[in-house]
């Protein structure tokens, strides 16, 4: 018999939370009262601390970024999965889950004023920073997912990343590497149809992103994104999976991204508003809410209480960055953070900003003189007086 089928396991899809607001009891993970409420709080600051940080960033207070809005179940409902031992470790589209993790609004906002201070508060958590490089996460997970396994310590790491994600070596290499040494990890991947321009059936002709689980021995599952339930219900189950050292798990949360990629794209030239308009029947948000209405845990009253505490919150935290910000904060800090001891060549280039910001020098030669010394720096320039 030379030719035969070798089985596969299917790809399990959940869906707890119907668009309009109906559980399906049978499989409804029994959460607490605080913790419902918590989470729809955890939602509506994300909600709205992406609309005030839009505003912001129009008004040129703070830089370019990427808003979470209508992945708010995905972010928050599975970053409450997590355990303080536990490493969280995002990308740039995260500040639903980061809150969930403790980030604060006043770190939130320097990070987007361009501080390097925000990252390096992260220093003793188990918040590792923004990763920007599309799916370079996922590498660094699988590395602190083997640290979690070598030195026998509890807990487990999640990694986020998008549908984009998934088309990059990083991705394969560290599920592989999971998959392989049966490391705690949690691949979750939000699925939010679009990675700037190119459309998920552009992305991949995959049925599924979850699939790609099976080709390196990890449990895939697809879970409707915008489902408070159905994230938490699976990203619960596979950290479980994790802790009791039975690997990783690829969870594929479809969801959609509401907003505009980041501040500096348009998405009004690559999609179409009937799109927008359908995804917005399936919001998250409106979708826990009715949810919580129904079953007496939420009100308008408490909302409206809610959305005061909220807009105080994001006021405060935003007027503290700008404290910050006022008060001659070092420009160079961010040279300080990458190495433990700084390298010659990045204390070279440390000095040499230093000087430029003094706004008393200029470079002459830069690419010139002595030769780069690793690590990408720009050969050792030469300093002279500016003329003015
Ligand atoms: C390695 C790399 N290539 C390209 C980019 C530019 N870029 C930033 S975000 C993005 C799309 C990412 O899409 P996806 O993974 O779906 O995440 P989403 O932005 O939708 O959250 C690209 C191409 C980058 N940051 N890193
Ligand atoms: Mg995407």
């Amino acid at each position: 018999m030379p030719r035969a089928k070798i089985s596969l396991y299917d790809v399990e899809s959940l869906s707890i939370l119907a668009p309009d607001g109906t559980v399906d009891k049978n499989l409804l993970l029994k959460l607490s009262r605080e913790i419902l409420i918590q989470a729809f709080e955890y939602m509506l600051l994300s909600r709205r601390l992406d609309e005030q940080a839009l505003r912001y960033q129009r008004q040129g207070r703070i830089g370019t970024f990427a808003p979470a809005l209508g992945q708010e179940a995905a972010q928050v409902g599975s970053a409450l999965c997590l355990k303080g031992e536990d490493w969280f470790i995002p990308s740039f589209r995260e500040a639903g889950a980061a809150l969930v993790r403790g980030l604060s609004i006043k770190n939130y906002f320097l990070y987007l004023m361009g501080f390097e201070d925000s990252n390096y508060s992260l220093k003793g958590t188990h918040n590792t920073a923004i990763a920007i490089p599309v799916g370079s996460q996922c590498a660094y997970a699988a590395g602190v997912a083997w640290g979690i396994k070598l030195d026998k310590k509890k807990g487990a790491a999640i990694v986020y990343f998008g549908d984009g994600a998934t088309s990059e070596g990083d991705f394969h290499e560290g599920l592989n590497f999971c998959g392989a040494l049966k490391l705690p990890c949690v691949f979750f991947c939000q699925n939010n149809q679009w990675a700037i321009s190119t459309s998920r059936k552009q992305q991949t002709a995959s049925q599924t992103l979850a699939q790609k689980a099976l080709a390196y021995g990890v449990v895939g599952i697809q879970v409707d994104g915008n489902d408070f339930f159905a994230v938490t219900q699976a990203t619960q189950e596979a950290l479980e999976r994790a802790r009791r050292g039975e690997g990783a798990t690829l969870i594929e949360a479809v969801t959609y991204r509401q907003s505009v990629h980041t501040t500096a794209d348009d998405p009004t030239v690559y999609r179409s508003k009937e799109e927008e308009e359908e995804w917005k029947k399936k919001d998250p948000l409106l979708r826990f809410r009715t949810y919580l209405q129904k079953e007496g845990i939420w009100d308008t009253k408490k909302e409206e209480a809610l959305e005061e505490k909220i807009k105080e919150k994001i006021k405060k935290g935003y007027e503290e960055a700008e404290l910050f910000r006022n008060s001659n904060p070092d420009p160079l800090a961010f040279f300080n953070y990458v190495y433990e001891a700084i390298p010659p060549y990045l204390q070279w280039q440390k000095d040499l900003a230093a000087k430029n910001i003094e706004g008393r020098n200029v470079i002459k030669g830069a690419s010139e003189k002595k030769g780069g010394s690793g690590g990408g720096a720009a050969a050792v320039g030469e300093l002279e007086e500016a003329e003015d």
